[in-house]
């Protein structure tokens, strides 16, 4: 074979080789859930006030994902129906009031000073209505970080024995759950990631696989405009 082509075919499989990995990330950030939820906005004293309601599950379900056994995120939508969208709209410069109800046993954190709560309204949360500073690394089931913006709260897990536990999501808040409340200020407009630091992903190679590197179920985006 004469170099030229030789040359030309390696070129080619380069560029379809590139082409096929271009299709692989946009798969894994479009296909995956990840169609946006735009947050709606109130205002106090002419400035953009959010209220986010969110639920962290242990098993997704099958009514809500194809992969029924992942973990997951959920946010609430107008409807007061659980929806699976990680990324979400939020307007620059507003106050984001945070409802996290989670109904998910503790798996742990790995780094225990994530365990305090940071780059939320007095670097405190409250836990089931109680002022907390924050939590024992052990009881974390899920974080909820943003780390453009230096914020990381813990959310504490179920207890091993409550009773009435969530099997798959929508999970009703008649069953078991904690309440984690938290308020944060979004800046100037960007793309800004938020995720999980909790290895909560059961089944994957140290916790850190499936769920926990898939948009949709425990990282996402908020798109500040
Ligand atoms: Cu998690």
């Amino acid at each position: 074979m004469r170099f030229g082509v030789k040359l030309l075919l390696i070129a080619s499989a380069v560029v379809a080789g590139g082409v096929l990995i271009g299709f692989y990330v946009a798969n894994l950030t479009t296909l995956q859930g990840s169609a946006s939820y735009t947050i709606p906005v109130q205002q106090a004293s002419g400035k953009p006030v959010v209220n986010l309601k969110i639920e962290t599950v242990a098993a997704v379900g099958p009514q809500l994902s194809p992969n029924p056994d992942w973990v997951s995120y959920l946010i609430q939508n107008q409807k007061g129906a659980w929806i699976r969208r990680t990324v979400w709209k939020l307007p620059a410069n507003a106050t984001v009031h945070v409802t996290v109800y989670n109904f998910d046993g503790a798996s742990g954190l790995r780094n225990p000073y994530l365990a305090r709560p940071q780059g939320v309204d007095g670097n405190q949360v409250t836990i089931d209505g109680k002022p907390a500073t924050g939590i024992d690394p052990n009881d974390a089931s899920h974080t909820f970080a943003v780390p453009a913006y230096h914020l990381i709260v813990a959310l504490p897990g179920v207890a091993d024995n409550a009773k009435n536990q969530c099997g798959y999501a929508p999970c009703s808040l008649k069953l078991a759950h904690r309440t984690i409340q938290f308020t944060f200020h979004t800046g100037a407009p960007g793309h800004y990631r938020w995720q999980c630091f909790v290895p909560c992903a059961a089944g994957w190679i140290d916790g850190f696989g499936g769920p926990m590197q898939t948009i949709g179920y425990m990282d996402g985006f908020l798109d500040v405009s």
